[in-house]
């Protein structure tokens, strides 16, 4: 039986915003794991001046923000850390937040993938404003992502900002001028950004987020990291519709319930996104100044 960390109050502010933002989604021991083998990764990163590693398709699994270097390292990406780390692939199987997952889409709930995505202090990398279905079609809209804060996350150090209710509207289009820019326009983000709030919380919490819900991030003016480890989650019969922008072993695994071989489909329009060929959507999201 799913435990219940979500009220009921929550559960339908959920579908009403959009996001639900939990205390404590992960333990202590969790967040000290995820934290070590990050430290990790940035040390390693040191030694690099080009993304490097590499995930199943032959990308880059290591990405670097401009600037980066030996003394001031700037890793802002590690893609499917799951696939190299016991402490990454423990908690994406196991966590409060998934329980949360699985009272909002559950009971049947697979992996679909994951990442780190960080801004070191000062750090230039924003997140333009997008909605995640836009990456990742699926036969239903039953995706998540779980948003779990490795730092205290502040007004300063580049939170979070999502449209609340904007899971409710239209999908917006990814493309412009024959550009897959993986962002909205800038009429669409000028449109909705007086309406957005961020997200801010200690470390160890997390936000569960909705697949069309609008959001972005600024970059970090503070003197202190603010690090994400982002897991993606969908029901069970949410098939996708295209190739994993972020492929990994454990795509599909199912992590609650069971499989059903059943497959749910909704209404709806959209173009299918660019399969990406740099080491993140940073690379698709540079391509424009929208
Ligand atoms: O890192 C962030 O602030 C937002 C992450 C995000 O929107 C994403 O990776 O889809």
């Amino acid at each position: 039986m799913t435990n219940k960390v979500l009220t009921s109050k929550q559960v339908s502010a959920y579908w009403d915003d959009g996001y639900a933002f939990l205390n404590d989604a992960l333990t202590e021991e969790q967040l000290e794991g995820l934290n070590r083998d990050f430290n990790n990764w940035v040390d390693d990163s040191r030694q690099h001046s080009e993304p490097f590693g590499e995930i199943l398709d032959g990308r880059a699994r290591f990405d670097l923000e401009v600037g980066h270097s030996t003394y001031r390292p700037g890793l802002r990406r590690v893609t499917s850390p799951v696939e190299i780390s016991d402490n990454y692939l423990a908690v994406m199987r196991d966590n409060r937040a998934l329980d949360g997952v699985t009272q909002l889409i559950g009971p049947d709930v697979e992996f679909n993938n994951s990442k780190i995505n960080a801004k070191h202090p000062g750090s230039a990398t924003e997140v333009k404003y997008h909605q995640d279905f836009m990456f990742q079609p699926h036969s239903n809209e039953d995706l998540i992502a779980v948003l779990f804060f490795l730092d205290d996350v502040t007004l300063e150090n580049g939170p979070l900002t999502v449209v609340p209710g904007s899971h409710r509207g239209p999908l917006f289009d990814h493309w412009h001028d024959g550009i897959y820019t993986g962002a909205v326009s800038s009429d669409v983000k000028a449109a909705h950004l007086d309406h957005a709030i961020p997200i801010y919380g200690p470390a160890g919490s997390a936000c569960l987020m909705h697949t069309r819900l609008l959001h972005g991030s600024a970059s970090n003016n503070s003197d202190k990291p603010r690090t994400l480890f982002i897991c993606e989650y969908r029901a069970e019969d949410s098939k996708p519709l295209q190739v994993n922008h972020i492929p990994s072993r454990y795509d599909g695994e199912v992590v609650r319930g069971t499989r059903t071989n059943r497959v749910r489909c909704s209404a709806y329009e959209m173009t299918f996104p660019e399969v990406p060929t740099g080491a993140s959507f940073f690379v698709q999201q540079a391509k424009s100044d929208e």
